[in-house]
């Protein structure tokens, strides 16, 4: 899983529509490992917050990435809200930006933010690019058990 910081300030959609463009969506966090890869893609960057994929209302927040197959047990419930939030605190902030301190808060879609974009493969795609390498792997094998399947016929 690879996160990219856009530095430009959007709105959180067109923040999702630019990331779903050129990388895979917006960033989706399901660990604390998750939060130090995103600290890393930050770097040295220090705006007040940075939009990620979390949205919708306050008791049913989802991630703007909805593959199933990209989350593992209890990943997609990962949160990592700073002290009081969400507060809805103008009674309408529906998206979630991270601060510098890696905690969540909900804000106002509407507010411009620089953005964090994930891109990769989901969990499915990782498993099943195993399999075709586990597979190839093994053809030497099945290779020649098939030649000596057909000596034997021959003699
Ligand atoms: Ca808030």
């Amino acid at each position: 899983r690879q996160y990219h910081l856009v530095e430009e300030r959007m709105t959180w959609t067109e923040a999702q529509s630019y990331c779903r463009q050129h990388y895979t969506d917006l960033a989706t966090v399901t660990s604390e490992e998750d939060v130090v890869k995103l600290n890393d893609a930050l770097g040295s960057y220090r705006s007040e917050v940075v939009w990620i994929g979390l949205y919708d209302g306050i008791n049913n927040w989802k991630w703007s990435l909805q593959n199933k197959n990209y989350y593992g047990e209890g990943e997609a419930e990962f949160r990592m809200w700073g002290g009081g939030q969400p507060n809805n605190g103008y009674l309408d902030e529906y998206c979630v930006a991270m601060n510098r301190e890696g905690q969540w808060l909900d804000y106002r879609c509407s507010d411009r933010f620089p953005f964090i974009c994930y891109n990769g493969l989901c969990n499915s795609e990782i498993l099943s690019i195993q399999y075709l390498q586990k597979t190839i792997s093994h053809w030497p094998y099945y290779f020649a058990a098939w030649r000596m399947k057909s000596l034997f016929l021959l003699i």
